[in-house]
C-alpha cells in the first residue's frame, strides 16, 4: 500500500553549523532508521550526518573552478545534481531546507526533470533568516517568491514564521507549520559524564549561550546582563560557537571587566556534551523564528532566559520553562535570570517544566508529520 511504502528522499541543506542543516541532518537520520532511503545532496558532508549508517546517502555538489568565473556557479552545481541523483537513485520527492538557493535549485531540477517525463515532487521548509533576514532583500525577492509557489509543498517551523512569510511574499500556497524537534534521549545518556567543574570549580551557576555570533543574536546584551547577574550570584558565562560578531563581544567583556568569568569555547559539534554543564540558557536575539537551541537547552532541563522575539514563546513558556523579555532590555534578562537561578524550589519546577516540554518536541512526535506530507504529495 503506497501509505507503507519506504520511500526515497532527496535533502538539500547546509551542511555547516546552524540549525536548519541540524534538522535536516537529524530528520533525515531519524527516517533513515525508520528505514526510508535519504540521499544528502550537498556542498560537504553535513557534520553531523553519519554515512555509516544504513539508508544515508551523501552526494557532493561539486564543480570545476575557471578564472572566468567571479563567482562560484552553486546554484547550477546544485541543479545538476538534484537532476542527476533524482534520476539515478529514483528519488521519489526532495526536500530542501531553506529557501535560498535551495528552492529555486530544485525548482530548475524539477522542470528539467519534467522535460525528460521524471517527476519530482518539492517539499521546501522555510526557516528563518531565508524569510525575515535575507530573502525580503529585494535582490532576491522575486526568486523567493517564485520558488515558495513553485513548491509543492511549503513548510515554516513555527507560527511566527508563517506570518512572516505571508506578510513579506506574495505566496499562493497554503503554508503548513512543522515544528522543529529534537532528540530528548540524547540529552539524558551524557548528563552522566559532564565536566561542570572544569569551569565551576567553586560551585557557580553556569550561564551559557551557543550560537553562530552573528548580529541578529545581540550577544552584546546577554554580556551586560551577564555582568549584572553576576554581582548578586556567583557566576561563570560559557560563550559557545564562533562567528562575525566574536571580536566585538570579546572586547566588550574586557571592558566590563569580567573576563576571568567568562569563556569562550568555540564551536562544538554536539550542544548536548556542553548543554549538560548548563544552570541556564540566554538567547537575546533580535529575531529567532523557533530558536532551536533554547529547545535544546530545554530537552537538557536547562531554564531558558530569553527575548519575546519571533518563534520564542511558541518554544520557551513564560513562567514555567523561562522567561521572556522585550530585545534589548538587558536589565530585565539579568532580573529574569536572577529570579531563576535565585531560588532552588523555583529552579526545580522549572526544570521540571523544560524536560516534559521538549519531549512535546521529541523527534519521534514531529518526524511523522513531514513523513505525512511526504505520503500525501506521492499519493
Ligand atoms: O540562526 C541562524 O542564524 C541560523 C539559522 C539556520 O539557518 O540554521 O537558524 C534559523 O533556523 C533554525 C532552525 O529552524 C531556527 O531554530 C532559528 O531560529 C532560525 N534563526 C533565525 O530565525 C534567526
Amino acid at each position: 500500500m503506497e501509505q507503507y511504502r519506504k520511500l526515497k528522499v532527496g535533502v538539500v541543506c547546509y551542511p555547516s553549523y546552524g540549525g536548519s542543516g541540524v534538522i535536516a541532518t537529524e530528520l533525515g537520520s531519524y527516517l533513515a532508521s525508520e528505514g526510508h532511503e535519504m540521499h544528502f545532496i550537498t556542498s560537504s558532508q553535513p557534520v553531523k550526518l553519519n554515512v555509516f549508517s544504513a539508508n544515508l546517502y551523501f552526494h557532493e555538489v561539486s564543480f570545476k573552478d575557471y578564472p572566468l568565473f567571479k563567482y562560484d556557479p552553486y546554484e547550477i552545481a546544485l541543479t545538476s545534481k538534484i537532476v542527476e541523483t533524482a534520476k539515478k537513485e529514483k528519488l521519489d520527492l526532495i526536500h530542501v531546507h531553506y529557501a535560498l538557493p535551495h528552492a529555486s535549485a530544485a525548482y530548475f531540477a524539477k522542470k528539467i526533470l519534467e522535460s525528460q517525463g521524471v517527476f519530482l515532487p518539492i517539499v521546501t521548509t522555510l526557516h528563518g533568516t531565508d524569510i525575515t533576514l535575507v530573502g525580503k532583500d529585494p535582490s532576491f525577492e522575486p526568486v523567493i517568491t517564485f520558488s515558495i509557489n513553485g513548491s509543492d509543498t511549503v513548510t515554516t517551523v513555527s507560527e511566527s514564521l508563517k506570518v512572516d512569510t505571508l506578510k513579506h511574499f506574495e505566496v499562493k500556497k497554503d503554508v503548513k507549520v512543522v515544528p522543529n524537534f529534537v532528540c530528548v534521549s540524547k540529552y539524558d545518556e551524557v548528563a552522566e559524564d559532564c565536566n561542570k567543574k572544569q569551569f565551576a570549580p567553586n560551585g557557580e551557576k553556569i550561564m551559557m549561550h551557543i550560537s553562530n555570533f552573528r548580529k541578529v543574536k545581540r550577544i552584546q546584551d546577554l554580556v551586560r546582563s551577564f555582568h549584572l547577574v553576576q554581582k548578586e550570584i556567583p557566576s561563570k558565562l560559557l560563550l559557545i560557537g564562533d562567528g562575525p560578531e566574536r571580536v566585538v563581544v570579546e572586547r566588550l567583556v574586557e571592558e566590563l571587566g569580567i573576563s576571568k568569568k567568562v569563556v569562550f569555547t568555540g564551536t562544538i559539534k554536539e550542544t548536548e556534551t556542553a548543554l549538560c554543564m548548563a544552570d541556564l540558557f540566554m538567547l537575546s536575539s533580535q529575531t529567532e523564528s523557533f530558536g532551536l537551541v533554547a529547545l535544546e537547552a530545554m530537552a537538557a532541563s536547562v531554564p531558558v532566559v530569553c527575548t519575546n522575539s519571533g518563534g520564542l514563546s511558541e518554544v520557551v513558556t513564560h513562567g514555567e520553562t523561562g522567561l521572556l523579555s522585550d530585545v534589548g532590555d538587558y536589565k530585565k534578562m539579568a532580573s529574569n535570570a536572577i529570579a531563576i537561578l535565585g531560588d532552588a524550589q523555583v529552579y526545580e519546577a522549572y526544570q521540571q517544566a523544560c524536560f516534559a516540554r521538549a519531549e512535546e518536541f521529541d523527534v519521534s512526535k514531529i518526524a511523522p508529520k513531514y513523513l505525512a506530507l511526504y505520503y500525501d504529495l506521492i499519493a
